[in-house]
C-alpha cells in the first residue's frame, strides 16, 4: 500500500509540470473554438537559409493559403563576435539573427520547434507576425530534449521579428543574446510602390541588428564564459546600463564587410530587410537612397519615397527597396555613427556596373587653392 502510495506521488511529481504548462498554456487560450480548417490545403516545406539570404520563395502568388512547413533548431553556443570577444549565445538555427521565413498573407506557418538535449535553457517563440497566446509564446515552451509543432495563420502582410521569450528576465536575457530573427509575409499580388504598380526585386538581403552587453573585468578585458547561465548576472548588469559595448550586422564583425560585402548590380533592385529586436536604430545607404521605404515593414500601407534614413524601432523589422545606379563600394549602417563606427553596426555592399557621369563626376581634381 505505502509502495502504491510512493508511485503515485513520483508519478504526479512527474507529470507536474506538464500539468503546469498545460494550465499556463491554456490561461491564454481561455475559450476553445472551432477546429482550424487547413485540411486538404497545399502543404509546402520551406527550407531555412542562413542570412543574410531569404530562402527561395515566389514574389507574386495569388491563390489558396499553402501551410508552410518549418523546422527551426535550437542553439545555445560560443561566438566570437569580434577578434578576443566572445558571447554565450543563444541563437535559432546556428546563427544570429535567426533564419529569414517567407510566407504570403494568409499562408498559415507551421513551425517545428526543437530545442536538443545538449542546450542548457527552457527556450520558445515569439512572432510578431502571429496572433494570439504571446505571439505562440505560450504554446511553444520547449525544455531541452523537447520539440514542439505549433501553427498561425500570417493574417497580414509586412516584415516582423520573431524572438525568445520564455519569461520574466529571461526575455530580455535571451533576446539580447541573439535568439531573434524575421519572417516575411509578403501581400496577396506582390509588393506594390507608392501608385499600386506592382514592384519586384532581384536580390533580397535580410540583415539583423544586434547590440551585445559584455560585461568586463577589473582590467577593462571583455570576459569569456563557459555557458549562458554563467554569464547570466554579470550580462544583466551590463544591460541595466542600456548600452550595448558591441553591435554587430549578422553576428559578428566583418560578417558583412569586406570580402563578405553584399552584392549587387548596377539596375537591380535590392530588398533590404532590416531588423533590430531590442534597440532602436536608423539606417542609412551611404551613397544612396530608400526608394520605397514600409516604415514597421508594413506592406499594406503605402510606402514611403526618397528617403535618406528609415527608422527602425527595437522589436521589428523594417523593409527598403532601392535600386542601384552607380557602382563601388556603399556602406550601409546605423546613422547614429558612434554606433556605426565605435560599436561597429555597419554592412557593405559591392556594386558592378558603368559609372555614370551625368549623376555624379569630378569636375577638378584636388589642388591647390587658386589664389584669384
Ligand atoms: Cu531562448
Amino acid at each position: 500500500m505505502k509502495n502504491l502510495l510512493l508511485s503515485v506521488v513520483f508519478l504526479f511529481a512527474l507529470h507536474i509540470p506538464y500539468v503546469n504548462a498545460d494550465e499556463e498554456a491554456s490561461s491564454y487560450i481561455s475559450h476553445i473554438g472551432k477546429p482550424s480548417n487547413v485540411k486538404g490545403l497545399k502543404r509546402i516545406q520551406q527550407n531555412l537559409v542562413a542570412p543574410p539570404f531569404f530562402p527561395e520563395h515566389q514574389q507574386i502568388y495569388v491563390g489558396k493559403p499553402r501551410v508552410i512547413e518549418i523546422e527551426m533548431v535550437i542553439e545555445e553556443k560560443e561566438i566570437e563576435i569580434e577578434p578576443g570577444v566572445f558571447v554565450q549565445a543563444m541563437t535559432f538555427n546556428g546563427t544570429n539573427p535567426g533564419p529569414m521565413m517567407v510566407v504570403h498573407e494568409g499562408d498559415y506557418v507551421e513551425l517545428t520547434l526543437k530545442n536538443p538535449d545538449s542546450n542548457m535553457l527552457l527556450h520558445n517563440i515569439d512572432f510578431h507576425a502571429a496572433t494570439g497566446a504571446l505571439g505562440g509564446g505560450a504554446l511553444t515552451k520547449v525544455s531541452p530534449g523537447e520539440q514542439v509543432t505549433f501553427r498561425f495563420k500570417a493574417d497580414r502582410a509586412g516584415t516582423f521579428v520573431y524572438h525568445c521569450a520564455p519569461g520574466g528576465l529571461m526575455i530580455p536575457y535571451h533576446v539580447v543574446s541573439g535568439m531573434y530573427g524575421a519572417i516575411t509575409v509578403l501581400p496577396t499580388g506582390g509588393l506594390k510602390d507608392q501608385h499600386g504598380k506592382t514592384v519586384t526585386y532581384d536580390r533580397a538581403y535580410y540583415i539583423g541588428e544586434q547590440g551585445w552587453y559584455i560585461p568586463q573585468d577589473k582590467d577593462g578585458n571583455y570576459k569569456r564564459f563557459n555557458n549562458a547561465i554563467e554569464a547570466y548576472a554579470d550580462t544583466l548588469a551590463v544591460m541595466r546600463g542600456l548600452i550595448p559595448t558591441h553591435v554587430t550586422y549578422n553576428g559578428k564583425k566583418g560578417a558583412l564587410t569586406g570580402a563578405n560585402a553584399l552584392k549587387a548590380k548596377v539596375g537591380e533592385t535590392v530588398l533590404f530587410v532590416h531588423s533590430q529586436a531590442n534597440e532602436d536604430s536608423r539606417i542609412h545607404l551611404i551613397g544612396g537612397h530608400g526608394d520605397l521605404v514600409w516604415p514597421g515593414g508594413s506592406f499594406n500601407n503605402v510606402p514611403t519615397v526618397d528617403r535618406e534614413t528609415w527608422h527602425v524601432n527595437g522589436g521589428e523589422a523594417v523593409a527598403a527597396i532601392y535600386t542601384f545606379q552607380q557602382p563601388g563600394l556603399y556602406a550601409y549602417l546605423n546613422h547614429d555613427l558612434i554606433q556605426a563606427f565605435m560599436l561597429g553596426g555597419a554592412a557593405h555592399i559591392k556594386v558592378e556596373g558603368l559609372w555614370n557621369n551625368d549623376l555624379m563626376e569630378q569636375v577638378e581634381k584636388p589642388s591647390p587653392i587658386n589664389a584669384n
